[in-house]
């Protein structure tokens, strides 16, 4: 099976290339995708660096921030073009830790989706600040009564895709930008009848760089979700 494990990445050159490292030594078999939106930290260029050395490291270099939600679709159409078998999406912070690679890959072949998730038993947040908890809370919280979702863990950005989810989610009429995209893509994976798992992990908050959150961002989530729901009838 092909593995391509895509990351995004803005102004992360200082945790680059360990991750990088640390996902090949628990799957070395796998290829990793960086999407660098010209981050003004150089990441893009470390990133080329990183292909010269490896060829198992591929890079598509942006001129713009264009936010996650391109970015990742992005990566989805590469890993259709190039015949992926299992696609995961991992942020580049080091939050996500990829030993769980390793627990995806077990479920990959029964699951069509698997989400990395940290509100069920066995999964936690280390360290994020109330502030950032209860936002995440709540987040979940309206996205899962309003699109009438099962899931603990919506918004996570550690998901394991088999290659018929993004073949048939229909990647060119996501209407997400933000991190609003994470729900997006559960949910139209959900509604199409997928297998959908959720497997724990335990979210590291970032070490290096700063977070890209910002008040665009949540009141996009804020205003597209019910958007996600309407669209359905
Ligand atoms: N290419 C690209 N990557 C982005 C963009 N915004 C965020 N990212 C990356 O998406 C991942 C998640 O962002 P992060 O700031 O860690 O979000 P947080 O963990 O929710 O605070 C990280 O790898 C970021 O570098 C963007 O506009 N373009
Ligand atoms: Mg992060």
């Amino acid at each position: 099976m092909k593995t391509l494990v895509i990351i995004p990445t803005y102004n992360e050159v200082g945790n680059l290339e360990k991750l990088v490292a640390n996902i090949h030594t628990i799957v070395p078999q796998s290829d990793v995708l960086i999407i660098d939106d010209s981050s003004p930290d150089g990441t893009g260029k470390l990133a080329e660096q990183l292909t010269k050395r490896n060829k198992k490291i591929k890079l598509i270099l942006r001129p713009h921030k264009a936010g996650l939600g391109s970015a990742y679709i992005q990566g989805f159409k590469y890993a259709l073009n190039n015949d992926y078998d299992y696609i995961f999406e991992m942020d580049a912070d080091l939050s996500h830790d990829p030993r769980y690679l390793a627990d995806f890959l077990k479920y990959a072949p029964t699951h069509q989706l698997i989400l990395g998730s940290r509100y069920i038993e066995g999964g936690s947040i280390s360290a994020w600040g109330t502030g950032r908890r209860t936002l995440s809370y709540l987040a979940n919280i309206y996205a899962r009564v309003l699109l009438g979702l099962p899931y603990r863990d919506l918004t996570g950005g550690y998901k394991c895709y088999r290659r018929e989810v993004l073949d048939n989610i229909g990647l060119d009429s996501i209407i997400s930008e933000g991190y609003v995209f994470q729900i997006e893509t559960t949910y139209r994976a959900h509604r199409k009848g997928y297998t959908i798992k959720e497997i724990p992990i335990v979210f590291k908050d970032r070490s290096r760089g700063k977070s890209k959150i910002s008040r665009k961002i949540c009141w996009e989530a804020i205003w597209k979700v019910p958007l996600l729901r309407f669209r359905r009838t």
